[in-house]
């Protein structure tokens, strides 16, 4: 009989994470997580798989732990989703977002190149990589032009996992993903902040949302479909990277205007601009040409744009109402 398959994930308490490890349990992979040590623990995303998932402690900060976690945990697969993944945030935090999501994917290379060069790895790019987009929609081969500390530190990330393959063999890809949301979403990001600013304006708790620009264009999917792009990638035989999106682009305001919209509300009475929530440098128009996913991996996404929003304003009522 096949052994099953082990898997660790850095970033098992994000989004992400949390979908990935419940896909690879469903697998019936041996789930390990790799989790920061912090002053209050931050499980909720993975409070009901608790019981299913080993997690073990360790930071893309400190190589000698990811080392340990190797050693202990002997993955057949790693998915490297632990990152500072709010853009804005790296403006702030420029150096420790280069540390974390650029220089983390080259220590937890090395630790796998040392340990056991035949682990498979996956490394999160991001449709961030495209920035100031020379062409649309993007595509594997659109040349790369980032335009945050967080796009400029991806690109690290990306072209080191390249380079860990070219140079050693080793099977890393990344893959370069646009957009996903999910009810898991932290709030700070735009699709999260707007159903949750819905659902408190429609509960009587709040009287606005103030956004920044409601132009910009994102490829928004459902976290829940691409995690199986993420695995999916890991089992060809022969390693490579793809670009996973939608293929539909919608702006920051028609985000706004579904989700008001679904929870009976004129958006124009609540929603103010406000300077803060601008960025340095703006990443206008993202859209994917996922077709080569599609073609070689078979991977095509299952929730569409209007569904999201409102699976997320539900989600976002249900745990007010609740709280209330
Ligand atoms: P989240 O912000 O929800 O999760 C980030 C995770 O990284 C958390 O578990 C966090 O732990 C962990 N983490 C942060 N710093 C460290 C560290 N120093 N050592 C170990 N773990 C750490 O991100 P998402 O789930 O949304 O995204 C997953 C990955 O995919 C990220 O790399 C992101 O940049 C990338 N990405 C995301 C896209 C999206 O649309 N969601 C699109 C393209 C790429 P803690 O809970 O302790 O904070
Ligand atoms: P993004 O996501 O930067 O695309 O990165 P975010 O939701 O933060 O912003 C999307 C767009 O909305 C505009 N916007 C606002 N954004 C936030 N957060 N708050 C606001 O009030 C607001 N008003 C308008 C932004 O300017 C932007 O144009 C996400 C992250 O998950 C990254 O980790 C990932 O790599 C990329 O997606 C793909």
């Amino acid at each position: 009989m096949k052994k099953n398959k082990t898997a660790l994930i850095t970033g098992i308490t994000g989004q992400d994470g949390s979908y990935m490890a419940e896909f690879l349990l469903e697998k019936g992979y041996r789930v390990f997580g790799l989790e920061r040590r912090s002053s209050q623990r931050n499980l909720r995303n993975i409070e009901h798989i608790m019981n299913k998932v080993e997690l073990i402690s360790g930071d893309l900060l400190d190589e000698a732990s990811l080392v340990h976690a190797l050693l202990q945990t002997k993955p057949d697969e790693i998915y490297n989703l632990a990152s500072q993944s709010f853009v804005a945030e790296s403006w702030k935090q420029p150096v420790y977002t280069g540390e974390i999501t650029g220089l983390g994917v080259v220590r937890i290379l090395e630790a796998v190149r040392q340990v056991n060069p035949k682990i498979k790895f996956y490394q999160a790019s991001s449709s961030e990589l495209f920035g100031a987009a020379k062409e649309k929609p993007q595509k594997e081969n659109t040349p790369f032009y980032p335009r945050s500390p967080y796009g400029v530190a991806k690109l690290y990330g990306h072209w080191i996992t390249v380079n860990y393959r070219e140079s050693y063999g080793m099977f890393a890809v990344s893959g370069i993903l646009f957009n996903h949301e999910s009810p898991r979403r932290g709030k700070e990001f735009v699709s999260r902040k707007i159903t949750d600013g819905a659902a408190k304006i429609k509960l009587g708790l709040a009287d606005e949302l103030r956004l920044g620009n409601l132009q910009t264009k994102r490829d928004w999917g459902y976290a829940g479909d691409y995690v199986r792009a993420m695995w999916l990638m890991l089992q060809r035989k022969k390693p490579k990277d793809y670009v996973i999106g939608s293929g539909e682009a919608h702006t920051v305001r028609e985000f706004v205007e579904e989700a008001f919209g679904y929870s009976g509300l004129d958006w124009k009475k609540y929603v103010k601009q406000d300077k803060q929530f601008l960025r340095p440098a703006e990443v206008y128009h993202l859209v994917a040409d996922a077709s080569l996913a599609q073609k070689e991996l078979g991977w095509v996404p299952k929730v569409k744009f209007k569904e999201l929003v409102r699976m997320m304003v539900d989600n976002d009522i249900r745990l007010i109402s609740a709280d209330k």
